[in-house]
């Protein structure tokens, strides 16, 4: 796939940009967005030129949700048998960093992808919500498992129950996001940080992302061992032998990525 309709795509050197760009439906993920993002982050993941992605969306709507209109007209046989928001499982699946940055609103899916992102840098403006309860459904994309991991059992519930939306401020309390900055420089924030993190060694990003994920998966000795076994693996990369003679000769390392 080469021309995106739903979506922008620009390389700013090591850092692939991608912009959701539905603006009469508030950026709503349709199966064609859902197609048009899996190419690109597929793309970004395989070229050895890129090393980290932010995924953005308009001042107004990071996203407003699954498209409700394409949903609407479902039943559960199609949405069942089709295995419907299967796709969006192999976002989560993309080894190197992806980064959100989110202003305005983040609904439902909209949420959901954020937290599929490693992390969320939010704008003065970034409203979060998961108000699928207001439809008579529910999350259907891990909303209700990573919004209880990363803000806690009583404000995931509240959240999910009423669907009430959570501003900027309350998020970053609550650990829903890593910081905010004011939305004018949000993207450019966010393209600066994911220049830091390509600028690493690229094993290293890979398995520092790799580790804080189990923490999620594992109980905590099983995810300190395979923390271990990754810090270890990484003693037999030519990028290791660099990182710390550079760091010995003061002066930055230069990585192969092996
Ligand atoms: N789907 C389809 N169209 C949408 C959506 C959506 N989720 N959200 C907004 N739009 C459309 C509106 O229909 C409207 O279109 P039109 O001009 O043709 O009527 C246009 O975008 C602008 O929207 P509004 O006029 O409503 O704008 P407002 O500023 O008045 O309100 C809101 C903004 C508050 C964001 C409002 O649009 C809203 O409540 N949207 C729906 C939010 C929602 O319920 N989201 C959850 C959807 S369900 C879901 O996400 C299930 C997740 C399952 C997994 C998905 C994996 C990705």
């Amino acid at each position: 796939m080469s021309a995106y309709e739903t979506i922008h795509v620009e390389q700013r050197e090591r850092v692939t940009l991608i912009t959701l760009d539905r603006p009469k439906a508030l950026n709503a993920l349709n199966a064609q967005v859902l197609a048009e993002l899996l190419d690109a982050l597929a793309a970004f993941d395989a070229d050895e030129g890129q090393g980290c992605a932010v995924i953005t969306g308009s001042e107004k709507a990071f996203a407003a949700g699954a498209d409700i209109k394409e949903m609407s007209a479902m039943g559960f046989a199609e949405m069942y048998g089709s295995n419907h928001f299967s796709g969006w499982e192999q976002f989560a699946r993309t080894r190197k960093p992806v980064i959100a940055a989110v202003a305005g609103y983040a609904l439902g899916g909209g949420c959901e992808l954020a937290m599929m992102c490693d992390f969320i840098l939010a704008a003065d403006t970034a409203q979060f919500g998961q108000p699928e309860i207001k439809l008579a459904v529910s999350p259907g994309m891990g909303g209700s498992q990573r919004l209880a991991h990363a803000v806690g059992k009583a404000k995931a519930m509240e959240m999910v129950l009423t669907g009430r939306m959570m501003g900027a401020e309350e998020a970053e309390r609550a650990g829903l996001v890593s910081r905010i900055v004011p939305a004018a420089d949000l993207v450019e924030e966010a393209v600066k940080t994911a220049a830091t993190i390509a600028g690493m060694a690229p094993l290293a990003v890979l398995a520092n992302k790799e580790m804080v994920n189990a923490a999620f998966e594992m109980p905590l000795a099983q995810g300190v061992q395979f923390e271990r076994r990754l810090f270890n693996g990484l003693f037999g990369s030519d990028d290791q032998t660099e990182g710390m003679a550079a760091f010995v000769e003061k002066r930055p390392g230069q990585w192969k990525g092996k």
